[in-house]
């Protein structure tokens, strides 16, 4: 049996939920309080040593971290359904486009910090703040969290990032003009990297540009994504809901 330790609302644990739902596997649920720092606790940063879910325990004990990385293992080691392309080029153009989500579109999605993890950072004192930056592993981890507590992101930082997110959509529209899915005519891990980030786009951030006047193909592409058993199942549900 898998152990998944995640949040039911972080985008990349639900990048790896969906995964196993494609495939029918299922796993023992371990959640982790961000709030709490959870993933900072000296248990956890041993088996994840950048302190952030989701961290997959393997049947065999073994254990992964990366949310695209673990997707591409699960992919190799469960080959039913296939969900990367047949060929070595659709496979290298997948990988870009979980790269891209994750080097240029993960950081954009300030708007999440505000419904939870702000509202408890932003009560610290500057010692319990000084103590929580210690266990925090990395520099970028720490800035996020110092701006969570100190720094709430101003409306113009939040516009820029409506308008790179945009320009993902404007990039997803061009690809499904070719194609039925974002790499080739099969559903691959390249939708599965996106998937979280447009639910918080489509629910919250830029659900104008969701709409089939403004990206058609990517609404058509996001109505039959959902329409997927395997969405259900990974419970990508409305952030602010009580999960
Ligand atoms: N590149 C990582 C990103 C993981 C990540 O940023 N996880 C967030 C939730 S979506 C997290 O654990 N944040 C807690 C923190 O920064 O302390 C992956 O894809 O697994």
């Amino acid at each position: 049996m898998f152990i998944l330790h995640h949040g039911w609302r972080s985008s990349a644990s639900r990048r790896v939920r969906l995964c196993l739902a494609e495939k029918g596997l299922k796993f023992e649920s371990v959640l982790v309080d961000l709030t709490k720092m959870e993933q900072h606790s000296p248990e956890y940063l041993k088996l994840n040593p950048n302190g952030v879910i989701p961290l997959l325990i393997l049947p065999d004990g073994r254990s992964l971290y990366e949310s695209g990385t673990i997707c591409e293992y699960l992919d190799e080691t469960y080959p039913e359904p296939p969900l990367r392309p047949d060929d070595a080029y659709g496979r290298a153009e997948m990988r870009n486009w979980i790269r891209y989500a994750d080097e240029r579109i993960g950081n954009l999605i300030i708007f999440n910090w505000k419904h939870s993890i702000a509202k408890v950072a932003s009560k610290w004192t500057d010692a319990e703040l000084a103590e929580a930056m210690k266990k925090i592993p990395s520099k970028e981890r720490q800035q996020a969290w110092l701006r969570a507590a100190r720094q709430p992101y101003t409306a113009e930082e939040e516009n820029e990032a409506r308008r790179k997110l945009t320009v993902m959509l404007d990039k997803m529209e061009s690809n499904l003009a070719q194609h039925a899915w974002l790499v080739g005519d099969r559903y691959s891990l390249a939708d599965i990297a996106v998937v979280p980030f447009v639910k918080r786009m489509d629910e919250e951030i830029i659900p104008d540009e969701m709409s089939a006047a403004k990206h058609p193909r990517v609404h058509a592409w996001w109505q039959k994504l959902q329409a997927r058993p395997a969405f259900k199942e990974a419970r990508i549900e409305s952030f602010t809901s009580t999960l």
